[in-house]
């Protein structure tokens, strides 16, 4: 017998995350057939909201938490007291997001550069975030207080190395290539920048760090963001991407 953790509002929440993703996920697939060589686009897209659908779905059915304990034994002079200490960490989530973050900023980053030196960019930027999610994880694993906010440091150190190649030298190229890349560059790094400072913000009023907000909130604020980092995102890369014109140059032995 199985017993969820998870209570009747963080259950609907993770409901209507697994459905706007599944939801998301079609409605960009469709869009994408008309894309012709910015196809591309919309297969990462698709494939950010459906890695999403399942997590949503894995949580919705109590299987994407775990209960992490931390037990202390006091000594004191009239013997040892055990002290225990336990968490819901929705592991999960940070298997969705290390998957799909880099999923997203390959979409974005896709938009300003095409070949070249510049792909070295998308490998700083991916290794950066995963190791930011990464070492959030650890930290949301973490019982004692020095080890959490360590991992929460650490972490916040390489989300400022991504949100720094996005905006550096990534944008440059961006400026340089014109036109609709461009200006779909800078609306897609709006988009990004303003949802993405939302997480760490939720992880240190919620459970994860100081428990400010209830988990209930917790859950559904990270549903909406979610939905809008994924399925908003993926829409507005999708529709921007119809009016750019391709540049780039297929191999010969390709064509
Ligand atoms: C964590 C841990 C605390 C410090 C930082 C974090 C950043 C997380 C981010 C997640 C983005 C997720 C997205 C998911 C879905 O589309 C891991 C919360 C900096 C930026 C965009």
């Amino acid at each position: 017998m199985t017993t969820s953790l998870l209570t009747s509002s963080q259950e609907t929440w993770l409901w209507i995350g697994t459905i706007g993703m599944a939801l998301g996920a079609l409605t960009i697939g469709l869009i994408g057939r008309g894309l012709g060589a910015q196809a591309h686009h919309a297969v990462a897209s698709f494939f950010v909201c459906a890695i999403a659908a399942c997590a949503y779905l894995l949580m919705a059915r109590g299987q994407g938490d775990i209960l992490v304990t931390q037990t202390d034994v006091l000594l004191t002079p009239i013997g040892g007291i055990v002290k225990s200490t336990d968490k819901v960490v929705f592991v999960a989530r940070y298997v969705d997001w290390v998957v799909t973050t880099p999923l997203l900023l390959i979409g974005l980053i896709g938009v300003a550069i095409k070949q070249g030196a510049g792909r070295a960019l998308v490998s700083t930027a991916i290794g950066a975030d995963i190791l930011m999610i990464v070492t959030g994880l650890f930290g949301a694993l973490s019982i004692d207080e020095t080890n959490k906010y360590t991992w929460f440091i650490v972490s916040c150190v390489f989300f400022l190395l991504v949100l720094a190649v996005v905006w550096g030298p990534v944008r440059a190229h961006a400026a340089a290539a014109g036109g609709e890349a461009a200006s779909l560059y800078n609306k897609l790094l709006g988009i990004l920048t303003v949802l993405w400072f939302i997480y760490p913000v939720l992880w240190l009023l919620g459970s994860e760090g100081t428990g400010t907000i209830s988990l209930n909130a917790e859950v559904g604020v990270f549903a909406v963001i979610d939905l809008l980092a994924k399925v908003g995102f993926g829409l507005v890369l999708v529709t921007g991407a119809k009016k750019l014109t391709d540049g780039e140059a297929v191999p010969a032995s390709c064509s």
